[in-house]
């Protein structure tokens, strides 16, 4: 088995489109990307979207993934599974508007990284009760670096829970964490 890495944190999150389908094609990315171990998913939930108003609810989910790639690798590797399951960036795209596919890199083992293309912790994600909730069921015992607090401490501080609803398991996304693992090697 191959060793070392970083266990880093993504937040998956889809709006527009085959939510379902989406989701299921960012498994099978990550199961075939070099440099990548998928080794956990969260349960997947329905949640109310935050940001302009009429937009369409979310599906949102955490995955727990074993990389080799350097935090701006990761990125722009997140960034082409994006493209590739047509997410939109043309300059009519909104921010925090509706969108096919998000990948945000949530946590890069405890490191803190303030870089002009990305900053992790992802800034938001302690004020997100879509981000927060999936992430308690994936590693509740994960501390914030820079909040300094568990995720399951974080997640029950949220305000908005009731908006974040466990959602039927899409086709294709992994039951708990015996379905994926470090039995199989990655790329
Ligand atoms: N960037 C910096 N740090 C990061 C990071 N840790 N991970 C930069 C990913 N990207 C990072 O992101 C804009 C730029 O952020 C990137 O070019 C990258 O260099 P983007 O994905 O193009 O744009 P965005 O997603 O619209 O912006 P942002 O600020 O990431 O939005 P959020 O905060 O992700 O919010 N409501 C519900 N219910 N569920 C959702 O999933 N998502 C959003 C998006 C709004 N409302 C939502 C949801
Ligand atoms: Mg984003």
């Amino acid at each position: 088995m191959r060793v070392g890495g970083e266990i880093v944190y993504v937040a998956v999150g889809a709006n527009l489109g085959d939510r379902e389908a989406t989701f299921a094609a960012v498994i099978e990315s990550f199961e075939s990307e070099r440099d990548l171990l998928l080794l956990a998913a969260s349960p997947v939930y329905e949640t109310a979207p935050v940001g302009p108003g009429g937009q369409a609810a979310y599906l949102n989910a955490a995955i727990e993934l074993r990389t080799w790639l350097a935090p701006l690798e990761l990125l722009h590797r997140l960034q082409r599974i994006e493209a590739r399951l047509g997410r939109d960036r043309g300059p009519d795209a909104v921010r925090w508007g509706p969108r096919r596919i998000d990948l945000d890199l949530l946590f890069y083992g405890d490191q803190c990284i303030e870089l002009p293309e990305l900053v992790v912790p992802h800034p938001r994600a302690h004020e997100r009760a879509f981000v927060m909730l999936p992430m308690a069921q994936l590693a509740p015992k994960f501390r914030h670096p820079v909040v300094g607090l568990s995720v399951a401490e974080i997640a029950r501080r949220q305000p908005d829970k009731g908006d974040v609803l466990v959602w039927s398991r899409p086709p294709g996304w992994p039951g708990n964490r015996a379905d994926v693992g470090e039995s199989r090697e990655g790329g």
